[in-house]
């Protein structure tokens, strides 16, 4: 007989970080409220959230990385959003964030969850908050969950 795990849609008692890009602010701030609105859904209490902002997607990740070192929370969750056709350095700054969000949860364990956009156009970015793309705010913010809840069952807890 074998075991299977899957985590959970339930937030209850979880503590949760946020972190979140000011640049593109007007498509941010929707990942933001979508984030939120789902973690509640789930049943994680207002107290348990904290949301921090950072200049910039770039930036993300070294949030995440005091968040999740501080031992304060359960899951990060990084949201920002990099719009290829008005950044030269489209490559840098969302691959660096990939790469050191990845990072940030691999070193500590603690999930870390990539929530930033990475799209050609501000369209493309307008359908993932809540258009004909879903919502990547929301999907985030059931990610978090999921991971944490999982991370207990694996740990034994
Ligand atoms: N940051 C973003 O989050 N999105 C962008 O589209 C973007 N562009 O276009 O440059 C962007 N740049 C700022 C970057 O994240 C850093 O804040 C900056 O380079 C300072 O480190």
């Amino acid at each position: 007989m074998t075991r299977e795990l899957e985590g959970s849609a339930d937030g209850a008692g979880l503590r949760v970080a946020v972190i979140v890009a000011r640049w593109n602010g007007f498509i941010t701030r929707k990942l933001l409220e979508g984030a939120i609105s789902t973690l509640k859904e789930c049943g994680v209490q207002d107290a348990d959230i904290t949301t921090a902002w950072v200049p910039g997607s770039f930036e993300v990740s070294t949030a995440a990385k005091w968040a999740a070192e501080s031992g304060r929370f359960d899951a990060v969750i990084c949201l920002g959003c990099v719009i290829r056709g008005e950044t030269a350095h489209f490559e840098y700054v969302a691959g660096g964030a990939a790469e050191g969000i990845l990072d940030v949860s691999l070193k500590t364990g603690v999930p870390v969850v990539f929530g930033v956009l990475t799209t050609e156009t501000v369209e493309q970015a307008t359908e993932r908050t809540g258009g004909k793309e879903g919502h990547k705010g929301e999907e985030s913010a059931r990610t978090a969950i999921e991971m944490a809840t999982l991370r207990r069952l694996l740990a034994g807890d």
